[in-house]
């Protein structure tokens, strides 16, 4: 009889499978003293291996969809805003955007950790086109549907100082139990340096999606945080012409770019009350999504040293591939 165990968003999770799979995969602590495991060239937080399985083996794309993928902590938040608010703007304006009563994770779903988390086999297609859903996955481990269909891909990515400083607090508010939290930033670092992290190695993250936009820009568009902050009009503008829905004349006139981009500023989502208050299924709540989005802000937490040490390695690591991150205003 096939046992379950609770997952970390409360989910049963059939242990048989999770521990058929997980069984000689290689195994590390995440900063909050929860395991990864090393599945298939990625680092897997425990919680969300078996959404991984299901959503690679069992997702058809359409042409139509649009997939926002990232690292954790790179601003997936602020990218399901732009993007939901993009794809829907002739139905909601932004004085009546659901972004104002619903948190954006809740409006696009991850396939991991939400869809196929919650059950093996959700049924998606029901849901009108397009659909936007979102991922942490590499671009190698998505299923061939996804690669191989029209669909499109939008990549947000962050410099690799400041994701690493967004995960650790983020995953350092989680209290599990019978598990100890990492004590400090300098303990996991060492495995960080590795390429041992959630989602990681973060070269490996970055570079597929890197590569795949470079070789397939009408199929992947590649996004930097730090771009968006410097330039959002620009970078919506570009956003909105990918998924094939550019603003018009008249759209630029009558200022929309201006009112998407402050309707999913920091400041405005992190104000609203539905940001501000409840807690997600994983007991994660709400505001944990929004803590400073500051640009070089690692410098709080990191020495010059362990930064230039880990700068070092990805840069080794992209070397040759053109692609560079600013990591400071
Ligand atoms: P996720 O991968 O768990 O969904 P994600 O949204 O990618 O998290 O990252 C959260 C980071 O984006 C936080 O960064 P910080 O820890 O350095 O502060 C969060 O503050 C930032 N963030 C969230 N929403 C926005 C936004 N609308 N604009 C800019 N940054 C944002």
């Amino acid at each position: 009889m096939e046992t379950t165990t609770i997952s970390s968003n409360g989910e049963n999770v059939p242990t048989n499978e999770i521990q058929g799979l997980v069984a000689g995969c290689p195994s590390e602590k995440n900063w909050d003293g929860s395991p990864l495991y090393f599945y298939k060239g990625v680092w897997y937080p425990f919680f969300s291996i078996r959404g991984v399985l299901s959503f690679q083996q069992h997702f058809i794309a359409r042409d139509t969809d649009i997939i926002l993928a990232s690292m954790p902590k790179s601003g997936t938040t602020w990218l399901k805003a732009l993007a939901f608010s993009v794809v829907n703007r002739s139905i909601y304006s932004p004085t009546e955007s659901p972004l104002l009563t619903t948190p954006p994770h809740d409006l696009i779903h991850f396939f991991e950790m939400d869809l196929y988390s919650k059950h093996k086999l959700p049924d998606l297609e029901q849901l009108p086109s397009p659909r936007i859903f979102s991922s942490h996955s590499h671009y190698e481990a998505m299923p061939q549907s996804i690669r191989g269909s029209g669909c499109k891909i939008v990549y947000i990515c962050r410099n690799p100082l400041d994701q690493l400083v967004s995960y650790f607090h983020f995953s350092r508010k989680f209290k599990r139990e019978n598990v100890k939290p990492l004590s400090s930033i300098d303990e996991g670092f060492d495995n960080v340096c590795r390429g041992i992290q959630s989602q990681g190695p973060f070269w490996d993250s970055v570079l597929g999606y890197w590569k795949a936009s470079l070789e397939r820009p009408d199929k992947v568009l590649f996004l930097k945080y730090e771009d968006l902050k410097d330039d959002i009009t620009f970078n919506l503008k570009k956003l909105a012409e990918f998924l094939g829905l550019p603003f018009s004349e008249k759209e630029e006139k009558e200022g929309v770019i201006e009112e998407i981009s402050r309707l999913c500023s920091f400041d405005n989502l992190r104000n609203l009350e539905v940001n501000r208050t409840g807690v997600r299924p994983s007991g994660t709540p709400n505001s944990a999504f929004f803590r400073k989005a500051k640009v070089g802000d690692w410098c709080n937490d990191l020495t010059p040293s362990m930064a230039e040490r880990f700068l070092k390695i990805v840069e080794e690591k992209l070397a040759g591939s053109g692609l560079s991150f600013k990591v400071s205003e």
